[in-house]
């Protein structure tokens, strides 16, 4: 009789516990998400080599993430779980330096994914290409003066194509994981990022080591130059 109770109270438990799981699993799931990359990690070989693609998204990016919902999470400020990324970047001076690292982590490497393609068309096209070759006089000039914004970037950081307010196309870089959506940069380097590259050490040295001018070089290998003229038009149109 001891045993029956026994078997009895035990499949109760479980059942509580399982219910329990079950309700733990249902939770809302949290605010941000690391979007899978978009081709295989291999894709981009020779130029972005395996190991570094898999380490940059699946723990660096994905670190952005978790950290960026944790300090949500500890603002207690409920209004911030509902805001979209790029309206958190717009006024991300009312927030602490954990949001402002991690929500432009989570942005810059999440545009930085898609601007990349293994079949990449191989230069710009349509009417992104007409307002580069306006700008900066031809494509060859253009990469110059963008890898000129991403070796001198000292430290870490990023390297932009923007359009600014005007509606013109202007090189730029920021500091860490800054970008220009953000209303803690200066106004001259504000605008829509079009086109970005990482040139933080964890992006190129396991391929490249202390050669960032290389990793720069080999960028124009993969570029997704469709997204970018997309980006363009989507800029162009606000
Ligand atoms: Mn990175």
């Amino acid at each position: 009789m001891k045993k029956q109770f026994f078997l009895v109270f035990a499949t109760v438990v479980l059942a509580l516990v399982g219910v329990f799981a079950f309700k733990f699993a249902e939770r809302p799931a949290p605010p941000f998400t690391l979007p899978p990359l978009p081709y295989a990690a291999d894709a981009l070989e020779p130029y972005f080599d395996k190991m570094t693609m898999e380490i940059h998204h699946d723990r660096h990016h994905k670190a952005y993430v978790d950290n960026l919902n944790k300090a949500i999470g500890e603002t207690g400020d409920s209004k911030l779980g509902t805001m979209t990324l790029s309206d958190i970047l717009a006024t991300i001076s009312k927030y602490p330096a954990a949001i402002r690292n991690n929500a432009g982590g989570h942005y810059n490497h999440s545009m930085f994914w898609t601007i990349l393609d293994p079949d990449n068309t191989d230069k710009p096209t349509g009417e992104f290409e007409t307002a580069m070759n306006k700008k900066f006089g031809s494509y060859d000039k253009f990469k110059e003066e963008f890898k000129k914004a991403a070796t001198g970037r000292f430290g870490s950081g990023w390297a932009w194509l923007i359009v600014d307010s005007k509606g013109e196309l202007k090189i730029t870089s920021t500091p860490n994981q800054d970008n220009p959506l953000m209303d803690v940069v200066p106004a001259e380097e504000r605008g829509f990022p079009v086109l970005g590259l990482d040139v933080w050490e964890h992006a190129y040295y396991l391929k490249y080591q202390n050669k960032r001018a290389d990793f720069v070089d080999a960028f124009w290998n993969v570029v997704n130059w469709k997204e970018v003229e997309s980006r363009y038009l989507k800029a162009k149109k606000k």
